[in-house]
């Protein structure tokens, strides 16, 4: 059974209104767990190198001027399949198209201003992971409940 971080940013927006406890609550309450957690304002070299794939984008420069405006909380989470799981409860890109129920569908109404990141792939959280925290500034450790948070067993049967 292999456990899986990914990377996580409460955006600013999220920040600016309050919403950062009840957004990390939620993959508490979904039983993951935090490995890594700074509070941090974003540099133009970081969202740079964070958003490289968007750099010939039309929203690239609001994208950057976005995520460089105020203060974010960066985590690295942990759990089975938690690339994945974190990404559905994001919900879509846009939060006016995003499901209700989802952090975007339930908090966000815009299109950029869509409070939280999630690492897309586990490719992508290996580097974005490395890229927003050094190795020392990761926990390892297991939460008490974690037995009955994850059946080793299904995990083991289902897993590729
Ligand atoms: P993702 O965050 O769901 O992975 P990406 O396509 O990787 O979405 O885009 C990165 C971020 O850029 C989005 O979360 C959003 O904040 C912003 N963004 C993406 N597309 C647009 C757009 O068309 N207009 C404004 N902002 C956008
Ligand atoms: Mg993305």
């Amino acid at each position: 059974m292999s456990e899986e971080r990914t990377l996580l940013i409460v955006k600013p927006d999220a920040m600016q209104r309050g919403l950062a406890g009840q957004i990390i609550s939620r993959f508490e309450q979904r039983g993951f767990y935090i490995v890594g957690c700074k509070l941090m304002q974003i540099t133009q070299e970081l969202a740079a190198q964070h958003y490289g794939e968007h750099k010939d984008k039309p929203f690239y420069a609001g994208l950057v001027k976005f995520m460089t405006s105020g203060p974010v909380i960066a985590l690295v989470v942990e759990g089975p399949r938690v690339v994945e799981t974190a990404r559905t409860m994001m919900g879509k890109t846009f939060a006016y198209d995003a499901q209700p129920g989802t952090i975007r569908g339930d908090y966000g109404a815009s299109k950029g201003f869509n409070l939280i990141h999630g690492s897309d792939s586990s490719a992508s959280a290996k580097r974005e992971v490395e890229l927003f925290f050094k190795p020392e500034e990761i926990l390892e450790w297991t939460p008490a409940n974690r037995g009955w948070l994850f059946n080793d067993e299904d995990l083991g049967a289902t897993s590729e």
